[in-house]
């Protein structure tokens, strides 16, 4: 369908400018156009987005982890799509389990923070996934549905979603899906988009893989036809794991 893999690195709580280095490593790979096909993406802690946009070449995005839903106000600690635009973002990841999980994120509040996004110009990335009790109940569709429709705003476009597949019960765990599963999972997602959304735009939509995701088995998983990427986060703490990935893409 001429989707381009992107492939993004999410450093959650991690970074201080002495890894900024990372970055400068990307860099230079991408500067001897030595990063594979994909897009590449970096989601640095919110303090290093100012920096991380003056390391990257402009054609390596830049992301927040979240963001609030509003534009300004009396929310000590959190910080506005606009204000994270500002300092450099382009994308922002949104609903990931442990924003889920941590704060307590709902899928409305995943909505509202995405309208916000979208509203300051930002691509969404939208993450969903099971956990493992869901899993053993036999719960992923139902799960992954409701999250879903849930939490990407009816008045996106394409271009400016992006969906994650994280099961939750792969992060950091070093367990994955099969490819069979992850394959099913992604058309079903996929699918439910075209049931809302129409075909035309669900089939625009990239759908990244996310748990687990390292040098040895990213291929496989990009070799699935409804997988447009994968949201990385241990593996992409150093450039050369980073780089590995994106080099595995086909
Ligand atoms: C899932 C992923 C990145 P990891 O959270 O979003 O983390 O690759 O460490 O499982």
């Amino acid at each position: 369908m001429g989707r381009r893999l992107l492939i993004a690195g999410n450093w959650k709580m991690n970074g201080l400018r002495a890894e900024l280095a990372e970055l400068d490593a990307i860099a230079a790979a991408v500067a001897s156009q030595d990063t594979g096909p994909g897009e590449l993406l970096v989601a640095p802690p919110a303090t290093l987005l100012a920096a991380a946009r003056e390391h990257l070449p402009s054609d390596v995005s830049v992301a927040a982890q979240t963001c609030h839903h509003n534009t300004r106000g009396p929310h000590t600690g959190d910080l506005s799509a606009h204000m994270l635009q500002e300092a450099g973002a382009d994308s922002v990841i949104l609903g990931h389990s442990e924003r889920r999980t941590d704060h307590r994120e709902s899928d409305e509040d995943v909505c509202a923070r995405a309208q916000a996004a979208l509203a300051a110009g930002l691509r969404t990335i939208v993450c969903v996934g099971e956990s493992e009790a869901e899993r053993r109940a036999n719960e992923t569709l139902t799960i992954l549905g409701r999250q879903l429709d849930g939490s990407v705003p009816g008045e996106v476009t394409a271009e400016k979603l992006v969906i994650a597949y994280e099961p939750i019960w792969a992060i950091g765990t070093g367990l994955t899906p099969t490819p069979h599963d992850i394959a099913e999972l992604h058309a079903f997602l996929r699918n439910r988009l075209a049931l809302r959304f129409g075909h035309a735009f669900a089939s625009c939509v990239r759908i990244l893989y996310g748990g687990s995701v390292k040098p040895s088995n990213a291929a496989e998983f990009f070799a699935l036809d409804d997988v447009d990427g994968a949201l990385i986060g241990g593996a992409s703490l150093k450039a050369t794991d980073f780089l590995a990935i994106a080099r595995s893409a086909p």
